[in-house]
């Protein structure tokens, strides 16, 4: 998140399916092996997920089926990752690839 920050961007957001499917391709393409961090957090209110750059309610998302769960209270983190369909909360010190976006 600081890295985005220092060139001028922010964490990865999505308007919509066909952005997430350019950035699943990149993923692929790239080997990641674990996940992606999303600019999306929980940390402010539970179960409230808000964009980081503006504090605003997701329009889009595409969730797991069983995420966010918030698994042992402490998952406040939004990520893609690899294992599963959609996206999952996470907990936030976890080592994951991220995307900046301008
Ligand atoms: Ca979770």
């Amino acid at each position: 998140m600081i890295s985005c920050i220092s060139i001028g961007a922010g964490l990865l957001e999505f308007q919509n399916k066909i952005e997430e499917t350019w950035v699943d391709l990149q993923i692929k393409h790239r080997g990641y092996t674990k996940g992606v961090w999303l600019g999306y957090s929980d940390i402010q209110k539970e179960g409230r997920y808000v964009s980081m750059s503006n504090a605003e309610e997701l329009g889009y998302n595409n969730w797991h089926k069983t995420e966010p769960n918030n698994a042992g209270g402490i998952e406040h983190c939004a990520a893609i990752h690899v294992q599963y369909v959609g996206w999952v909360d996470f907990h936030c010190t976890a080592k994951f690839n991220f995307v900046c976006k301008k």
